[in-house]
């Protein structure tokens, strides 16, 4: 019937132009849209009722075969009461100070709050460090709502950057842009925060300085507040350039100093507390709003945070601190405990069931501790509670993704991997089935460290350690060996692009001559990589984008080619193939659907799919394509899938 509509619409028999036809037409052109997107998703269920998930890193079916339970929020005036209407987002927060009078004052705000604030990570960093960064938009867009109430006090959410606008593209096939606009429509209150690399934005790798400011502006414009601008080798240049971009573009200029060794050890030579006071004297001439201290790996003891914070605070009595850490050993809620008793202002913490191990400490435990302590975060424990009762359900849903960390591990103090490559690293030993693998590639990374000079170790510095321990271990080299033979190894290609400079300049220089024997005749950086790179012409690369994949690629669609060329047009090829999945409920995504299984779909806002499948052919002759039949709001249709088995 809707071919026969199409057909017979006068004005497509009329021989007017096709774009007169859908301007006269909307509602006609609208449907026709629709129903694309109807086959395009019947495509995709199409596939995994034959061949299963393709996602990469699923290891077998999402533990939740029901829909997710919303829970009840309290209300506020009548903890008895009904409860609280979630209808509309919340609209009291301290984004408001940021809109209405900008940054600084912003950041004056916060260093006024009696208590300590905290930052929820559980949109970012807790699921980077857990579930191998795999929670997609939809299940974050669930509860948005309902977090604006609960969290209204958080000095921010962190919900974009790092690893995210990578792993969003590549392997959950979504566009990193659409979850920020998704997020900041239902959270108009709360201030977005991203973690981007500096000079090395969302990638693993520098580009050209208006690439990176490029980048800042698109953030901005699609609802960022808060960068936290970190460099991975704490170099200062690139800083500079990160810091910047972000002030540039209108944003609050979180920066970061990346924490390593141990600062309250007495055996510490490299990173010490002056070592720390001078870096952060540059970060802040530089004219920061907010002072981050990154403990990306968990290194952070207590006593540690009490003397860097605590010198920090006297020195800048009125510079806000935000503090950050992982829970790898097992110690980083006394660390956040210990930074606000010495004057934090922002401690990072995760929902509870989101927390602990390689993530950060739990939400309710450390507001709750820092309540006693007449240093108040805002947040309720009953909303804590209600909002956990649904990442509870949202981790079971994501069991195919657990790198099953199970306990706590004090070996991070030596080998000091950040959370999120712990994690994969160990994921990736265990696929090996070797036992000892796991423990050689820690006693590995250690000596790669070492090899490099002792570096600050977070993306994309930490990939090079981790890139140059897992070749070592495969290699049975040790680190004597490859000192011997460097001018004949054929080491990994970021190991040796660390090396030329690429990265930047890591803390006390290169170690040489093991740099000259490891790069050879290739070139040499020796300042910022980004000063001396073409600057992009985003024009040109926009209209050769619009050529290849149509007219719907904006300017954040650069942004998102630039950073990962080849990732981006996969992307696009999977769009064109299947549409946007990504509000598509995560059990129909990741799952195999069964015969006669009803799934409840929608498409786009106020048009909602009822399907089942129906059955799945035999394996059509001569070919490796079966006929799968689906029903669609009563109707039936089928699609034609390869069998890849
Ligand atoms: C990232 O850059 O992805 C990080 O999480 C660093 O801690
Ligand atoms: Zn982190």
């Amino acid at each position: 019937p809707f071919l026969f509509r199409l057909l017979t619409n006068d004005v497509f028999v009329g021989g007017k132009t096709w774009t007169t036809f859908i301007d006269d037409t909307p509602e006609l052109f609208k449907l026709v849209q629709s129903q694309n997107r109807a086959q395009k998703l019947l495509a995709y269920l199409g596939d995994m009722a034959v061949n299963g998930s393709s996602i990469k890193g699923q290891n077998g079916e999402p533990g939740l075969k029901e829909e997710i339970v919303i829970p009840a929020f309290q209300n506020r005036e009548d903890p008895d009461g009904p409860s609280l209407d979630t209808s509309q987002s919340c609209e009291v927060g301290w984004r408001n100070i940021i809109v209405e009078k900008g940054p600084e004052a912003f950041a004056r705000a916060v260093r006024e709050y009696p208590g300590c604030l905290i930052m929820d990570t559980t949109w970012r960093d807790a699921h980077q460090s857990l579930l191998a960064t795999r929670l997609r938009t939809v299940d974050i867009v669930n509860i948005a709502k309902q977090t604006s109430y609960a969290l209204a006090n958080a000095y921010s959410l962190e919900c974009w950057g790092g690893a995210t606008f990578d792993v969003a593209m590549r392997f959950l096939y979504e566009d990193p842009w659409e979850r920020l606009r998704a997020i900041r429509k239902l959270v108009p209150n709360i201030p977005l925060q991203a973690l981007v690399r500096g000079a090395n934005g969302v990638g693993y790798t520098s580009y050209p300085d208006n690439a990176i400011y490029d980048f800042s502006k698109r953030a901005v414009e699609n609802g960022l507040d808060i960068f936290r601008v970190f460099d991975s080798l704490n170099y200062i240049e690139n800083m500079k350039l990160g810091i910047d971009a972000a002030k540039k573009a209108g944003g609050v200029v979180e920066a970061v100093v990346c924490y390593s060794g141990d600062v309250a050890s007495k055996s510490e030579t490299k990173y010490t507390l002056q070592y720390y006071l001078d870096f952060v004297e540059q970060l802040v001439s530089e004219g920061i709003h907010v002072l981050g201290i990154k403990d990306m790996a968990g290194l952070l003891k207590p006593e540690a945070a009490k003397l860097l914070v605590g010198t920090l605070r006297e020195k800048y009595p009125s510079l806000p601190i935000h503090v950050h850490s992982h829970d790898t050993a097992g110690i980083s809620a006394a660390s956040m405990l210990a930074a606000a008793a010495a004057g934090a202002d922002v401690v990072d913490v995760a929902i509870d069931s989101m927390s602990g191990l390689t993530s950060q400490p739990p939400m309710g435990a450390v507001t709750m501790a820092l309540e006693q302590t007449g240093l108040g975060t805002g947040i309720r424990y009953a909303d804590i509670q209600a909002l956990n009762l649904y990442w509870t359900q949202v981790r079971v849903l994501y069991q195919c993704f657990e790198a099953n960390v199970r306990a706590s591990d004090s070996s991070v103090f030596a080998h000091e991997m950040p959370g999120g490559q712990y994690t994969n690293l160990m994921f990736q030993a265990q696929q090996l089935g070797l036992g000892t693998q796991w423990i050689e590639i820690k006693k590995k990374y250690i000596e790669a460290n070492e090899l490099c000079g002792n570096i600050i170790k977070v993306t994309p510095s930490s990939k090079v350690v981790g890139d140059f321990a897992q070749w070592m271990t495969q290699n049975k080299l040790s680190k004597a060996e490859v000192i011997e033979r460097a001018d004949q190894l054929d080491f990994p290609s970021s190991v040796v692009e660390f090396f030329q400079g690429y990265l930047g300049q890591p803390v006390g220089g290169f170690p040489e001559p093991l740099r000259s024997k490891i790069i050879r005749d290739k070139p040499r950086v020796d300042g910022r990589p980004g000063a001396t790179m073409e600057p992009l012409d985003f024009k040109q690369i926009k209209a050769e984008l619009r050529a290849k994949f149509g007219k719907h690629i904006t300017n954040a669609d650069v942004t998102s080619y630039v950073m990962y060329p080849k990732v981006f047009e996969e992307f696009q090829q999977f769009l064109e193939k299947y549409g946007s999945l990504s509000i598509v409920p995560t059990r129909y995504f990741l799952g195999r659907p069964n015969v006669g299984e009803e799934m409840t779909i929608s498409i786009e806002e106020g048009k909602t799919l009822i399907i089942r499948l129906m059955a799945i052919g035999p394996v059509v002759e001569g070919k490796a394509q079966r006929d799968v039949w689906f029903e669609v709001n009563g109707e039936v249709r089928a699609v034609s899938i390869e069998d890849k088995s």
